[in-house]
């Protein structure tokens, strides 16, 4: 395959951007089929920017602080990423919550990775909170972005144990390296056609996600 017709994605950062460092090199070993078109973060100065620019992948900074509002924000944000022409955009660690205006124009085209086994524990410090509640397992979900925050359907769930010695970092870095597995998983599968956003729920391959979507389990520690 010639790369025109490869998936053009634009990764949507606000920090260290580890889950795109798995996209790059997912990228280099040629085990991920896409064109990583743009990096743009919110913030400036993250270590996620230098990655992109390792990788030479254009990086862009677009500062949600410069805009009166989220609505204008949001309506740089879309004519920047467009400019991309992209086919998937990827919300890795991107930490700016996004208008109906915005969901809607990408609806079916854009993923979000978040640390959860959603739908438990939706919105911020997910890990704590799952320490708290005494949860046994906890893990991580990439699903479809739609209006409602951490709602949208799921493509893929890792689960990993919770020990009685974690800490929100130690556990943090467990679920991390799912995070590191299942996301290049989605988007290939999204890059080779076999993924699709079919009336509010996850299909691959012709058959429909369960509402947790694609289940992997981990037994590391
Ligand atoms: N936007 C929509 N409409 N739907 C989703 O599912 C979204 C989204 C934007 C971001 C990521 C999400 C996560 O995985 C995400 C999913 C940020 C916040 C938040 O409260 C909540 C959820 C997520 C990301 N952000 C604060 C805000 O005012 C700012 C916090 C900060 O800057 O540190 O936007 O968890
Ligand atoms: C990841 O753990 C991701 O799940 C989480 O932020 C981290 C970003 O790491 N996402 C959210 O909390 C979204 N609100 P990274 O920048 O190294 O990819």
């Amino acid at each position: 395959m010639s790369s025109t017709n490869k998936a053009r994605v634009v990764v949507l950062i606000s920090g260290s951007g580890s889950n795109l460092q798995a996209l790059i090199d997912g990228v280099a070993d040629k085990s991920l089929p896409i064109d990583l078109v743009a990096v743009i973060s919110n913030r400036p100065e993250v270590m996620g920017l230098e990655r992109a620019v390792k990788a030479n992948i254009p990086a862009e900074v677009l500062d949600h602080k410069t805009f009166a509002d989220r609505e204008r924000f949001d309506q740089a944000l879309m004519a920047m990423i467009d400019s991309y022409h992209p086919d998937l955009v990827v919300l890795a660690g991107f930490m700016r919550i996004l208008t109906p205006e915005f969901t809607q124009h990408y609806l079916g085209k854009m993923f979000n990775i978040h640390p959860s086994l959603l739908p438990k524990f939706q919105g911020l410090h997910t890990h704590q909170r799952a320490i708290d509640a005494g949860e046994k397992r906890h893990g991580v979900t990439v699903h479809f972005v739609t209006a409602e925050l951490d709602g949208g359907p799921a493509i893929v769930q890792a689960s990993v144990p919770v020990f009685t010695s974690d800490d929100a970092s130690s556990l943090a870095k467990r679920v991390q390296r799912q995070e590191h597995v299942i996301y290049p998983l989605a988007v290939k599968w999204f890059a080779q056609g076999d993924l699709h956003m079919i009336d509010g729920k996850s299909v691959l391959k012709g058959e429909p996600l369960p509402p947790s979507g694609f289940q992997i389990e981990s037994d590391e520690t």
